[in-house]
């Protein structure tokens, strides 16, 4: 029985030579102190031994149980070491490598102007108000005193999706929505997409964004709609800037003009920029027609407004050089990127 202690324990000394991991350890201390492992199935057989042998082999098996046991608390602290810094070595982060870059977006440059002229707006006192790009003839037209038959609908070719109902042309029916629902003062502005069913070219296309204010109160003049066109231009295209009014023709106001900018390029002398008139076109504007005051449950006898419309696109293919229009919806990045 000796003997067969000694086995075990040389036994165990030469498993925990190998032992590779903390798994095969546990393994090996239930194959030899486990309920059913080797030493303790000798020490069951104790019983079959003379009374002067078993205290000697009881102490010569508990002093080898606890040997082995310490070694086997040993090679766990070795192995649990191991692994440790095995982890480490794996899991080592280098601070000195240099950050992965992101390619961050930017701002649209059509959003960017929207932005601008809606901060000089809001400066002078307007809400900025947005309504549906999915409107009714009424709203889209009639309302703005273009009936049927009116030659305005020539040039607006609109999309139709039935016989009433369109893509709005313009801004316009979100004020007219305002109006029908709000008394006066009013003081609004209206940017969004608008629909036209023209060509795609250089110039044109079929969706683009306007924006459009509208003032409404008791006794606003044409000198109203001056003062605050002329502050507006200034606060977009410097202070130095000279504007002047031309008159027009609009159904929806009355009397009606487009306002100039003096070309920034030549100071009117003329030159590529403005194609050699020395002025360049940037809004139209006027003073609500009575019948559209009136059609939107407003009395032109109590109450008087001006309107201007002006065409996102061209203020911002003019401001970055953008020879076509069609670079701005195609979304193509080596064109947006340039806008930082
Ligand atoms: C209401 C009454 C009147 C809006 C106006 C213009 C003049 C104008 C064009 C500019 C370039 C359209 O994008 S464009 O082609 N617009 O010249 N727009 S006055 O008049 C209104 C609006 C709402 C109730």
């Amino acid at each position: 029985m000796k003997q067969q202690l000694e086995a075990i324990r040389e036994k165990a000394e030469n498993k925990l030579k190998e032992l590779a991991d903390t798994q095969e350890l546990e393994q090996l201390r239930v194959e030899i102190l486990g309920k059913k492992g080797e030493l303790t199935s000798i020490l069951k057989q104790m019983g079959k031994l003379s009374a002067e042998e078993r205290p000697v082999i009881g102490q010569l098996a508990n002093e080898i149980r606890s040997y082995i046991e310490s070694k086997i608390d040993e090679k766990k602290s070795e192995l649990e070491q191991a692994q440790l810094l095995k982890r480490l070595e794996d899991e080592k982060i280098d601070v000195t490598l240099p950050g992965k870059e992101f390619s961050l977006g930017n701002r649209h440059p059509l959003e960017t102007v929207i932005d601008e002229i809606k901060e000089i707006f809001v400066g002078m006192g307007f809400e900025i108000v947005e309504g549906p790009e999915v409107e009714s003839d009424y709203y889209n037209f009639e309302a703005l005193n273009i009936p049927k038959d009116h030659p305005a609908r020539d040039t607006q070719d609109t999309f139709y999706i039935t016989d009433n109902i369109l893509l709005r042309t313009q801004t316009s029916p979100v004020q007219v929505r305002v109006m029908e629902k709000q008394k006066p003062p009013i003081r609004i502005l209206s940017p969004g997409r608008v629909y036209r069913s023209d060509a795609l070219d250089a110039t044109h296309s079929p969706l683009f964004h306007q924006i459009e204010g509208l003032v409404v109160d008791k006794g606003i003049t044409f000198a109203d709609l001056k003062g605050t066109l002329e502050t507006f231009v200034k606060r977009l295209y410097g202070e130095d800037s000279v504007v002047r009014f031309r008159p027009h023709h609009f159904p929806f106001t009355e009397p009606s003009a487009e306002v100039d900018v003096q070309c920034f390029g030549c100071h009117g002398k003329g030159c590529r920029l403005c194609k050699n008139e020395g002025w360049i076109e940037i809004l139209g504007c006027g003073m609500v027609h009575p019948k559209v005051l009136e059609n939107c449950g407003i009395d032109p006898e109590e109450y008087s407004g001006f309107a201007l419309g002006l065409g996102l696109e061209r203020v911002a293919m003019r401001r970055y050089g953008v020879d076509d229009i069609r670079l701005f919806y195609e979304n193509d990045v080596r064109f947006l990127k340039q806008f930082k």
